[in-house]
């Protein structure tokens, strides 16, 4: 088994644990001797043990001259568990190959130093593209104080998310949707507008059989469903408000939302949380974003609409995007495209994505990647 074989296996053990870990990174490490593998871990929910203690524990005495796989770099610091470079130091591991620095300005490069100055032979870069994307939520949350935003939509060939009817069922198919259910499973909460609410009427669950699931991951409650309503004013026939939903379900209101209104919402047994508005009226994207932050929230699935989407598009706050274009086509000028708000008034200032995928679902195309801000 090479170095790239090995780090793979710890990438399954990191992708069984995404969703589960926040605030955390969701991290993977294997221990592997002779070219067996002897450990597998993956990140504890908070505030359990790492990836790499779950490894070596496995590996017990048999780690002694083993190397270790880790998807991140070691911690080396104290913050709700003992650092792993000691437990790596104190398990006689030979060699560490990472895929990732960690981000986190307490770590960056010093777990790595401190293995170094053990007489540990390191190797990193393994795998990046991959750990890099595993880790991008918690690279935003930690960087930048506020949960990662991917928006996921699907188009038409000709650039609609529905008819000029507000039709939108559906316009991929049953395979991309399968995807975007596993997409679900692995990020903390999912967002839409309270227009989107009414609209579509969703559940924001993730509901796949056992076939349809990529990796198998821990049980819970589901990523939690969130609505952004200014003034608070939802229909109380909506599944969200209905009480299987309710208690996972958190209601964004503007905190110009009268009293009465949060008190009635209060009654479905949804949290409510009023956050600032905006000159426009609006909630303040940024507030709503902090308010998230505050519980943990590293990972957000934005699911709609077109003015949800615009607004987080002008203020710079969509970091990801996965988007289905469906080999069909419905016209017209009222027909919503994804993105309302103002927008860039030059081709030359159009963001670009990075890490660009591309891939064909069935008779889909789906295009996944990171906004280049700058
Ligand atoms: C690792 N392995 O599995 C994870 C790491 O005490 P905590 O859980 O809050 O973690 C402190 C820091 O450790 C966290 O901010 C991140 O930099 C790193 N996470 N490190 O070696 C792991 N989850
Ligand atoms: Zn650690």
């Amino acid at each position: 088994m090479d170095d790239r074989e090995a780090m793979r296996l710890a990438i399954a053990c990191a992708h069984s644990v995404e969703g589960r870990t926040s605030p955390r990174p969701s991290v993977g490490a294997v221990v592997v001797r002779n070219g067996r593998v002897i450990g597998k871990g993956a990140t504890s929910p908070p505030y359990g043990p790492h990836a790499e203690v779950h490894a070596l524990r496995e590996a017990g005495e048999a780690a002694r001259g083993a190397d270790l796989y880790a998807t991140l770099e070691p911690c080396c610091i104290t913050i709700h568990t003992p650092p792993c470079t000691k437990a790596i130091i104190e398990a006689g591991v030979r060699r560490v190959v990472v895929g990732s620095v960690d981000p986190n300005p307490l770590v960056c490069e010093q777990g790595f130093a401190q293995l170094r100055a053990a007489g540990i032979e390191i190797v990193t870069g393994v795998e990046a593209e991959e750990t890099d994307a595993i880790l991008r939520p918690f690279a935003t949350f930690i960087t930048q104080g506020r949960p990662h935003i991917t928006a996921k939509w699907a188009m038409t060939l000709d650039g609609k998310l529905a008819s000029h009817t507000g039709d939108a069922y559906w316009i991929s198919g049953s395979q991309a949707r399968v995807w975007v259910h596993n997409l679900r499973d692995r990020v903390d909460a999912i967002m839409v507008g309270a227009g989107t609410a009414h609209a579509d009427n969703p559940q924001l669950t993730v509901r796949l059989t056992p076939e349809q699931r990529e990796y198998e991951r821990a049980e819970r409650s589901g990523p939690l469903r969130v609505i952004l309503a200014t003034n608070g004013q939802l229909a109380p026939a909506l599944h969200l408000l209905q009480p299987e939903l309710a208690s996972g379900t958190c209601v964004i209101v503007g905190t110009t939302c009268p009293a009465e209104q949060i008190a009635r919402l209060q009654t479905y047994g949804v949290e409510v949380v009023p956050v600032s508005i905006d000159t426009q009226g609006q909630i303040d994207l940024h507030a709503a974003l902090q308010a998230l932050a505050g519980k943990g929230i590293m990972h957000v699935l934005l699911e709609g609409g077109a003015h949800l989407f615009g607004s987080a598009f002008d203020r710079g706050l969509i970091d990801s995007v996965a988007v289905f274009i469906a080999p069909k086509l419905v016209g017209g000028a009222e027909a919503p495209a994804p993105l309302k708000g103002t927008g860039l008034a030059s081709m030359q200032d159009a963001v670009r994505l990075h890490h660009r995928r591309t891939r064909i679902i069935n008779e889909d195309v789906l295009v996944e990647g990171e906004l280049q801000w700058n």
